[in-house]
């Protein structure tokens, strides 16, 4: 890797300097007192590396330091390698000792403490490991979406009309006009294959959800996709599973440390991932409950596409199933257990939409404009980027793989 700062050598690379006097710079991790030495771990952004020292060093800590030394292999210290001789220049004292034990293998705290004190907590190892998988995630979704001839574009959060059907709209005044938090960029992705095509967009989307649960924030990141000249969902599935595979892939070649120290299997994504039509889902309601998904998938597998969900549950935009339209040209993505993806064909004729808003087509005026002028057949999906890292690390709440949950009761940090 290019480096632009000079004169740091990482932790991870100690390796490759033994018998060197090196300088490392880190934060002071733990520090275990053994008779007449004692063994410190510094941290850097890339692993922990281990210093012996004569006696104690009376440092806190996160004390931010500044570490040379000769680099000796050590069999037992992180990547067989430490740190001997070292002499210690602090950069940066910490004010107070840390609200969390970072240097426990695991946070013991609970998760409400853990997020309270997330500035700290998230420097843990097994904590920021997550975020390096979400973010891998992000580089595969955006590669494999680019490698078919996608166009990333950003679009407003601050909207004038609801995307989503339910009433979990957060509303603001802007300028003395209602306008909502985006639950979504449905309206503008649509609008956008008029342009483009295919587009996706990475970004925040706020749902003021009532309830407090492991699977739902009131902010959370959305990987979304939309594309033109589709024969049915069946394809916008088929880029679903491109989408996934390359957010697999880049896990894999990106952040393969992160896995091992979280010890999470990557899943294998199958050349074709199964599917079901939602009337043979063994479901009785007009849409899935969580044990209807960890049921699915523990009759099916990692994955499975769920089809054809029934009309009363889904956004006016969907577009029926031919012939039957109770039923729609709709999907759910379920991994591990749970719903992932949500995506679909949509409607894109003028008419239908008309019909579709009942009428109400004021605040919608913008996005009609759209249709008015010739839309091709089209559809898309999103992906909710906090599910996804949950359920491939096994977190079992959502908030676990979010760097700064937004939900009912939590507005800080
Ligand atoms: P939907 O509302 O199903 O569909 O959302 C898509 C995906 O986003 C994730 N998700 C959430 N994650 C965290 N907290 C929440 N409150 C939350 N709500 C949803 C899930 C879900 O599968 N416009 C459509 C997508 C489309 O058809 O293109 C939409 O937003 O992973």
């Amino acid at each position: 890797m290019k480096e632009v700062i000079p004169m740091r050598v990482l932790s991870t690379d100690l390796s490759s300097h033994i018998g060197e006097r090196v300088t490392l710079a880190g934060w002071l991790h733990a520090k275990r007192e053994l008779g007449a030495v004692s063994f410190v771990l510094v941290r850097d952004r890339a692993g922990l590396a281990q210093a012996v020292v004569d006696g104690t060093l009376d440092l806190r800590p996160e004390t931010v330091l500044e570490v040379e030394g000769l680099a000796v292999t050590a069999s037992q210290a992180p990547g067989g390698v430490e740190l001997q001789e070292p002499s210690f220049s602090v950069v940066a004292e910490p004010a107070e000792a840390t609200p969390v034990e970072l240097r426990r293998p695991v946070l013991k705290e609970t998760l409400p403490m853990i997020l309270d004190h997330a500035a700290v907590a998230l420097r843990h190892p097994r904590e920021r490991a997550k975020f390096q998988i979400a973010a891998a995630s992000l580089a595969g979704f955006r590669r494999a979406l680019d490698g078919l001839g996608f166009v990333e574009i950003s679009t407003p959060k601050i909207v004038a009309s609801a995307t989503e059907t339910g009433a979990n709209l957060f509303s603001l005044d802007y300028f003395g006009r209602p306008a909502f938090l985006a639950q979504s960029p449905q309206l503008y992705k649509q609008t956008m294959v008029g342009v483009f095509e295919r587009v996706y967009e990475v970004g925040p989307v706020f749902r003021a959800e009532p309830h407090e649960t492991g699977r739902h924030l009131a902010e959370y990141t959305s990987l979304d996709a939309e594309v033109g000249f589709i024969r049915d969902h069946f394809d916008v599935m088929a880029v679903v599973r491109e989408a996934i595979a390359g957010m697999a892939e880049a896990v894999r070649e990106r952040a393969a440390a992160a896995l091992e120290l979280l010890e999470a299997p990557l899943p294998e994504v199958p050349a074709e991932i199964a599917w079901v039509h939602f009337e043979d889902a063994g479901v009785d309601d007009v849409d899935l409950a969580p044990a209807d998904e960890r049921r699915l998938c523990e009759e099916h597998g990692d994955w499975l596409f769920v089809t054809g969900f029934p009309a009363a549950k889904r956004p006016f935009y969907t577009h029926p199933e031919p012939g039957r339209p109770e039923y729609t040209n709709s999907f759910d993505l379920l991994f591990r257990g749970m719903e992932i993806v949500t995506g679909g064909q949509r409607l894109h004729r003028y008419d239908d939409y008309v019909a579709a808003l009942d009428g109400e087509t004021e605040p919608y005026e913008g996005y009609l404009q759209a249709f008015r002028y010739g839309m091709p057949p089209h559809g898309g999906f999103a992906l909710g980027l906090e599910r996804w890292t949950a359920r491939l690390v096994g977190a079992r709440n959502i908030r676990e793989t979010t760097l700064f949950p937004r939900d009912r009761s939590r507005l800080t940090p």
